[in-house]
């Protein structure tokens, strides 16, 4: 294993944590500290790497290091993000497994920067023709593209990703990138029309207002930032270290890139100009119902979006509703007061973001699609766990989703393992540790009802007109849910006490953004677009009368969330454990406290401890055989006997210790990761000698 040497007299760290001397969340946490003081971030718990945020950028990601890490063996080179690559893409080649790799971590801990280095390392080290390379582009180009219409500057991260992303690379046999999908998770649409003090919408906003040339503030009318009303509210405009002009450009090169045309493009920007448009548009009472104050700006917005400013200004203020009445459904026109009136403004602007995001990613995708049955390498970068001030219905899913994750890692690197070593018959003592799984089923169980059931039956209930269903979402919740220990009522809302920490969320809007319903109104008025791309958006079939209940937002979550689980559960997975040093976002600022918890929540002991007892390496009597069986001249080229027999003719071909390895009832365990090195090096100088043996007889012929 290799070893940071120990400098000037100070302590050494260890570059694997199951080599710490003492396993306590102190030393965990010390080691980190020793090792981020000194730029080193990678860190391993056996295969799972834990990565600290530097805040800088590390001199050690360049052509060197992607040359070093390729087939380098884990012990001769220091800890790295490539090392972990190159295991993922040599696995999948070398046994036709489907790998992916799960990066965790709470927001800002450096999931996205760790899933960029592994695209970048498996793009450049995989070979391939032109179109190969038009492929690689598209899976490069994806980010600044995606980043644009989906991350924001939050008070946690700069550059947060407010969805959550899984990127499926698909390769030929022989490791070529062939195409990809990419499966996206709830985009935080509300940050379209509200934002929190110190925080920024999304980029491309503040994108398009920095890097429109002439023609384009002219055609789309754009002014500095502070001009519209979406993105004035915050005060934020700026971020340190980001240049929106120029990833303006980037966004567009990125758009090429996806083959979207010019055309296409100036739809796509017409829209981002018309949300920030229709969010100036203010509305004064009259009477008890809305009228808008400004109407001149009506007109703009709907020139942008190719309708009729009159049909938008009246479906802003009113609404149709079906009205029963002696059996009879009738159609009726209700004006709406202010506040319905700003929220229709709101559902109309997030709807419009949200379809054009599906397009997005929905065009990316169709530009990397293959129809040949690949092995992939699936690469997952969600939103972080968050704990804001104020958290609502948003930080309720993506700290639903986190916790699934967490649910994965307990599954397969502790209980799995544990499981395991029972099945097999293999001697063990077992590690005891906090498992989530009872916080998942408070969130998502269906019977007895979970909080999701029980909004999703509020909101089935709920009229049109929303007023009350918060409340009585919050008391159904008290008599359901109440007496659960994972859950707490307060006033406004309610606590969850999640793995990662305890977080009150607001009860205010739940039921709105569960039901998720884009009305039907306005979906008609964007059909009637002259523009066909922005009415090919809306594509949907509107029906009157009664009609079944829409998915709601909360359904859609946890059923993308298990269909994940269900993913990645069918692949070899890899762990990157992002952590995060500090608040102020600087390099070598170390808080300790901070750190602490994350180790402590990310279940780091744990996984040292079962590693520590456990084995480093397992695998299949029959697959052990075939790739070893070169070893004994007794089991090659062939063996007849029982497998364990084999395996134990092997071993002691190449003296392994006795003590480093055990043979279940199906697989081989070996203790390790050095004694898995000895054997394939054993191997390696095997296969160098027959080649020899093969390149003289070779010569003596010929
Ligand atoms: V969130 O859940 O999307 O809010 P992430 O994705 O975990 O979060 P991200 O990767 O965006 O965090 O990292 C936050 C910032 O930290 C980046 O924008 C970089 O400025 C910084 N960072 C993270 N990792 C590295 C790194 N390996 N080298 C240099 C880094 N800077
Ligand atoms: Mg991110």
């Amino acid at each position: 294993m290799y070893h940071w040497q120990s400098e000037g007299g100070k302590k050494a760290s260890v570059d694997d944590m199951v080599l710490l001397t003492k396993i306590t969340e102190e030393a965990i946490t010390d080691n980190l500290k020793r090792r981020f003081m000194d730029d080193k971030i990678y860190t391993y718990i056996g295969p799972v790497l834990v990565a600290v945020n530097p805040f800088k950028q590390l001199p050690y990601f360049g052509d060197k290091e992607l040359e070093m890490y390729q087939g380098a063996a884990t012990y001769e080179v220091p800890p790295h993000i490539f090392a972990l690559a190159d295991t993922m893409y040599r696995n999948m080649l070398i046994d036709s497994d489907n790998q992916c790799v799960i990066i965790s971590g709470e927001s800002g801990a450096g999931k996205t920067v760790s899933a960029k280095f592994i695209m970048n390392y498996i793009t450049k080290v995989s070979q391939g023709t032109k179109k190969v390379q038009h492929i690689k582009d598209i899976i490069l180009e994806s980010n600044p593209l995606l980043e644009a219409f989906g991350n924001a500057k939050t008070t946690r991260n700069n550059n947060s990703s407010r969805f959550g992303k899984y990127i499926e690379i698909q390769f030929s046999s022989g490791g070529e990138p062939l195409g990809g999908k990419i499966s996206n998770f709830l985009l935080e649409k509300s940050r379209v029309h509200s934002l929190n003090s110190e925080e920024r919408s999304f980029h491309i906003f503040y994108q398009l207002c920095a890097g429109a040339n002439a023609a384009m503030v002219e055609e789309l009318g754009i002014s500095e930032p502070d001009y519209y009303h979406y993105l004035s509210q915050s005060g934020v405009f700026k971020v340190d270290n980001m240049n929106d002009a120029l990833d303006f450009q980037e966004t567009l090169s990125a758009m090429n890139v996806m083959g979207i045309s010019e055309q296409i493009q100036n739809d796509i920007l017409c829209i981002v100009a018309a949300i920030l448009h229709m969010g100036n548009i203010c509305f004064t009472e009259q009477g008890n119902a809305a009228v808008i104050a400004n109407a001149e700006y009506l007109e703009f917005p709907a020139y942008l979006l190719g309708v009729s400013s009159e049909w938008v200004g009246r479906k802003l203020v009113s609404r149709v509703f079906d009205s029963k009445w002696g059996g009879q459904s009738e159609r009726v026109d209700v004006t709406l007061n202010v506040e319905q009136a700003q929220f229709t403004r709101d559902a109309w602007t997030k709807g419009l973001y949200t379809r054009l995001f599906d397009y997005i990613v929905d065009t990316i995708n169709k530009a990397m699609v293959t129809d040949a049955n690949l092995i992939n390498l699936g690469i997952l970068d969600i939103y972080g766990f968050e704990i804001f001030d104020k958290n609502g219905f948003e930080q309720f899913c993506i700290n639903y989703v986190n916790e699934k994750l967490q649910q994965i890692f307990i599954d397969l690197t502790l209980k799995s393992e544990q499981e395991e070593y029972n099945s097999e018959g293999i001697q063990w003592k077992p590690i005891s540790y906090f498992d989530n799984k009872v916080v998942c089923e408070l969130i998502e169980t269906k019977r007895p009802p979970g909080i999701m059931c029980i909004l999703d039956d509020t909101c089935a209930t709920m009229s049109a007109k929303t007023e009350g269903a918060d409340m009585d979402f919050h008391c159904k919740m008290e008599s359901q849910v109440g007496s659960n220990a994972h859950y707490q009522k307060f006033n406004q809302g309610f606590i969850i006490k999640h793995y990662a920490g305890n977080v009150s969320y607001q009860i205010e809007g739940f039921c709105e953004k569960n039901r998720d319903v884009l009305n039907s109104d306005i979906i008609e008025v964007m059909q009637s677009s002259s523009k066909p791309f922005i009415s090919s958006l809306f594509p949907d079939v509107i029906q009157s009368g009664a009609k079944k209940h829409p998915t709601t937002a909360g359904t859609k979550i946890r059923t993308q969330a298990n269909e994940l689980v269900t993913t990645l559960t069918k692949c070899v997975p890899h762990y990157i454990r992002c952590i995060k040093p500090n608040e102020t976002k600087k390099p070598h600022d170390w808080d300790s406290q901070m750190a602490k918890h994350q180790v402590e929540y990310l279940g780091l002991k744990e996984n040292i401890r079962v590693k520590r007892a456990g084995f480093a390496y397992r695998r299949p009597f029959h697959k052990f055989l075939q790739r070893y069986a070169i070893l004994s001249p007794e089991t090659w080229p062939s063996w007849s006997g029982r497998a364990e027999q084999g395996i134990h003719v092997i071993m002691k071909a190449i003296n392994m210790d006795q003590d480093q390895f055990q043979i279940g009832k199906t697989k081989i365990f070996i203790k390790d990761p050095e004694s898995l090195y000895m054997i394939e090096e054993c191997r390696e100088r095997k296969l160098d000698h027959y080649a020899r043996v093969l390149q003289q007889a070779f010569r003596k012929f010929f």
